[in-house]
């Protein structure tokens, strides 16, 4: 519990108290009879721990690094305890396949991940009013800039990849079948350039997530029309959405219009709010900094 300081500093070490106490009380919440509430409790005391941060006098450079560092340990807890009730609720819709909650292959969920067999919804900002004539670009540093429909990228022929999905708030849905084309057939066709290095995938009417190329070449990483072979609702993402099982949720863009291709890292939606900007979920790359 010390951060370098042999004094100590009282008002610090309380404020790591209640963090500790929210851990124990979100502990027990899987085991009590209305684990919501209990987990509601344990927000109310991160809640506290947020409003005590911001009255912390702030007099040197540890004090500036102590409220980074626990508005970051609140932020992450905040997240664990919102990916918990998802996890919980979330219910599949009709039609949808119950996805496993249970499995003993070691190292499969990444750490801190919590199952549900339903598939929550999660989006800033509205799903399209009008989703005909769906188009999707790829554009910026490559060869020659793409265009095309959804009937035609559909005719071109279709892969079907099952991946697990990982949220960063810390629910996963397991054994999701999803069928689109590869992106990487989709960065060939129009031709990376030699300075083309990351991507800026963009989502109606203003989401937008960074990937690295490489990223998008890995196995599994689709743009996908179709879940667990049905038309993907429009709530998940349909007609297209961008498919990236190895990373975080946020970087499958839903309602994907364009992959723009550029030639550093640059930071998308959530990114410039403070998350991660690579999100690998097996080293809990959840927000900047961890
Ligand atoms: N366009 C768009 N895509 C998005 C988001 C969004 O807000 N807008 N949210 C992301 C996040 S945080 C997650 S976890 C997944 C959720 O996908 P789902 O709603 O199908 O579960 O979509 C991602 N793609
Ligand atoms: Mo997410």
């Amino acid at each position: 519990m010390s951060d370098g300081d042999p004094a100590g500093r009282p008002g610090h070490d309380e404020l790591r108290r209640l963090v500790v106490r929210a851990d124990e009380i979100a502990k027990a919440a899987p085991a009590a009879a209305d684990p919501a509430r209990v987990r509601d409790r344990a927000r109310g005391v991160l809640d506290e721990v947020r409003r005590r941060l911001d009255d912390l006098p702030v007099v040197d450079q540890r004090d500036r690094m102590f409220v980074d560092t626990m508005g970051r340990q609140v932020s992450r807890r905040m997240l664990d305890l919102d990916g918990a009730d998802l996890a919980a609720t979330a219910r599949p819709s009709d039609g949808m396949r119950r996805a496993p909650t249970d499995v003993d292959e070691p190292g499969r969920v990444p750490p801190n991940q919590h199952l549900t067999p339903g598939f929550p919804v999660l989006h800033v900002e509205s799903p399209p009013r009008d989703t005909s004539g769906w188009s999707l670009t790829v554009s910026g540093r490559v060869h020659d800039r793409l265009t095309v429909g959804l009937d035609e990228l559909q005719s071109d022929g279709a892969t079907t990849v099952t991946s697990d999905f990982h949220c960063v708030t810390g629910w996963s849905r397991l054994d999701n079948d999803w069928t689109g084309v590869a992106v990487a057939d989709l960065l060939d066709r129009a031709g990376v350039r030699p300075e083309g290095t990351h991507v800026l995938a963009y989502g109606h009417p203003a989401y937008s997530a960074n990937l690295a190329l490489a990223a998008l070449r890995a196995p599994g990483v689709l743009v996908a029309w179709a879940h667990d072979g049905r038309a993907l609702d429009v709530a998940h993402g349909g007609p297209l959405r961008l498919v990236v099982p190895q990373r975080y949720g946020w970087k499958s863009v839903k309602w994907l219009t364009e992959l723009r291709v550029v030639d550093r890292d640059v930071p998308g939606y959530w990114e410039e709010r403070g998350y991660h900007m690579h999100a690998d979920p097996w080293t809990e790359e959840r927000l900047a900094g961890d």
